[in-house]
Parts: C-alpha cells; structure tokens; sequence
C-alpha cells in the first residue's frame, strides 16, 4: 500500500511539474474584439492582422525563444462582456493584449489589465478618456476623436462650406463623444438644427429623420457605427432628404456600403491614415491579401499593435508588465501605418486622418489631414 501511495504522489508531482514546463513553453498574447454579430467583419479584420503579426514572429522562432500563442475573445461588442472576457485572458495568463475595438469595451476593460500592470493596445478605440484615466499601460495605435471630430467639423465648414448641421450620435462612449468634439469644434461657425441620440441595434430610424428633414439640414452628422449609419443614409435617402451624411471611422467598412446599398453614394466619413507608402506598409498589404482577402479597417493598425507589443518583449527580454510597458513608451516603431511613438499618456504623437467619400460602391480619399 505504501509503495502505492509513494507512486501516487510521485506521479502528482511528475504531472505538476509538466504542466509548469507547458506553460512556460509559450507567450500568450491575447485580442478581444466584437468577432460576431454585426460589427464582426471589423472585429475579425483586427484579429487578423494581430494573426499576421504573431504568425510572423512564430515564422522567425517566436519571441524569447518561445512559440506565441494568440487567445482571442469575442466581446461581442458589449461592455459586460468585454469585462468578462478581460478577466478571462487575464486568468489564462496573457502577458499583453490588442484591443478592444469599441471604445465602451475598451475603457472598461483597461482597467482590468492595469489593475495587473498588462499592457494593452488598443487599434481601434478613438475616444479621448481611454488614455486620461491615468492608467500607464494603455496605448493606442489609431488617433482620437478630438482630432477626429475637429478634422470633420474643419471639412464641413471649410471643404464643404455647409452651416446648417443635424446631429444624430448612437449615445455610446464613441458615437455620443465624437459628436460631442464635432459641436465643439464647429463652435459657431455652424448651427446646430437637431442633436439626438439613437438606440444602436434598432432598425427603424424614420421618425427621428423625419425631424431631422423638418429642420431642413445641409448635412447629417451621424457619430455611430456603420450599420445604424447605413441605415439613416439609406432611410434619410428614402424621406427625400438632399443632405449628405457624414461621420466618423465607425462608418467606415462594406457593412456601410451593403446596408445603405446605392444611398451610400456621396456621403462621408473619416479614417486613419492608409497604409505607409514603405516597404512594410507594401509587405503588410500584400501578406493580408494573400491570406485573409480585402483589408476591412482596422487590420494594419492590430497588425502594428501586436508588432509593437512583441517588439517590446524581445527588446525588454521579459514578460514582466512593468518592462513591457517601459519598452512600448520608448519605443520608436516604423509600422504598416507609418512611425509611431508614443507620448505620455500613451497617445500616438503623430494621428492623421482621411476624408473618403463613396463613390461606385467604393471608399474613395477625397481629402486628406496634413
Ligand atoms: N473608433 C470607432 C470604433 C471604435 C470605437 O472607438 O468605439
């Protein structure tokens, strides 16, 4: 009996100490996004291009010698569970995380990795609080929405010479704020007619439109996402409204060109610089292509936060979330999007963005910031 229980302890102890060696194989890394549902081609494009990145470092030998491996959550593009599955990468011993995409999940959720010193970048999340929270692991590698929201209220007063604004937002932390930095950055140079919220999944947006053509408009500007603002571009087309609608980089991506079908022709919309005019901006391109199809969106900008993030692994020759942390504020990174640095707050120094219009069912750049 003694020499059983001696090989039952024996065999614990073997098996403990195995599963130690296992987890000590590999680096996790972890991405959290909305993967269904319907902000899921955008939220599998950001997968994607942190896919790429880690493929490619696994191509090269992995970083510290170790195989990475991505975990991926989908948050579904709602705040509980983005807390939800924050705490869950967190527990399955992520040492960074890319993401979240929607700003709502990613405030919430960067307060768990702090509270563990991880690092998070987020490639998609523009509102300003993300990085005022005082909390030295957050970075982003896509701008703001103050620049954002300056930048649309620059081209309606300045490019499009139009005065008269209704402004509808989704009344989430991106939609309701970029429409918030629009009115202020407009100031008095337009008057505001109507300024409304609308409820993100419903459908039916023909009421609200109504009052807004009562004011008779020269522009709609739509802080939200792009199937709600396919929807009013579609049903504000349909009331007979003449004014082009026009909003942020949440209307950017072909859910807005599919939902607002023939409407969409002529609106606008922000987005981030495209891809670097470099050779890794070429590469990236290219490689995406090859593997995933079509980029959507965000895609170079996950791609350029995981780099970044497994770049300061291999420069701080740890895990540890103080170093990692260190590193990526120190760091100068040449990416797909261009150089990125970051300031103290883990701003980019350096955000730029595009004016695209549609044109033949396709985002065309009609102006771009300097
Ligand atoms: N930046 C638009 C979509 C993501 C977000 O900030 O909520």
């Amino acid at each position: 009996m003694k020499a059983f229980y001696r090989f039952f302890i024996f065999s614990l102890a073997l098996l403990f100490l195995i599963s130690c060696a296992k987890k000590e194989d590999v680096i996790k890394i972890g991405t959290a996004g909305p993967f269904t549902g319907d902000q899921a081609r955008i939220g599998n494009d950001m997968k994607n291009g942190v896919e790429l990145a880690v493929s490619e470092w696994n191509t090269k030998g992995g970083v510290l010698g170790k195989k990475i491996v991505l975990l991926a959550e989908d948050d579904r593009h709602d705040p509980k569970e983005a807390v939800s599955v924050a705490n869950k990468l967190v527990s399955a011993g992520v040492v960074g995380v890319i993401g979240h995409l929607n700003s709502n999940c990613t405030k919430p959720a960067s307060r768990i990795y702090n509270e563990k010193g991880i690092p998070m970048i987020t490639p998609a999340s523009t509102n300003p609080e993300i990085t005022q929270q005082g909390f030295n692991s957050v970075f982003r590698t896509c701008g703001r929405d103050d620049q954002q929201g300056a930048g649309l209220a620059k081209f309606v007063i300045e490019t499009l010479k139009k005065k008269k604004v209704a402004v509808l937002h989704d009344k989430t932390t991106y939609g309701q704020g970029l429409s918030e930095e629009f009115k202020k950055a407009a100031g008095d140079k337009v008057q505001v007619m109507i300024y409304e919220g609308v409820t993100q999944g419903d459908q039916d947006f023909k009421p609200v439109l109504t009052k807004v053509k009562s004011t008779n408009p020269d522009v709609i500007f739509f802080g939200g996402m792009h199937t709600e603002g396919g929807l009013i571009i579609k049903q504000a087309k349909e009331l007979g409204i003449k004014a082009p609608v026009i909003g942020g980089d949440g209307l950017y991506g072909s859910t807005l060109l599919e939902v607002a079908g023939p409407a969409a022709e002529g609106s606008y919309m922000a987005f981030f610089t495209p891809t670097a005019e470099t050779e890794t901006g070429r590469n990236f391109v290219k490689n995406y292509t090859a593997k995933y199809g079509e980029i959507e969106t965000y895609a170079p900008y996950a791609y350029d936060a995981a780099n970044i993030l497994l770049e300061a692994i291999a420069q701080a020759k740890t895990t540890d979330g103080k170093k990692l942390i260190e590193a990526i504020r120190a760091m100068k990174y040449e990416g797909a999007v261009g150089t990125i640095e970051y300031d103290a707050k883990g701003d980019i120094k350096k955000a730029g963005y595009t004016i695209y219009t549609v044109k033949d069912k396709k985002f065309i750049t009609y102006s771009k910031s300097k």
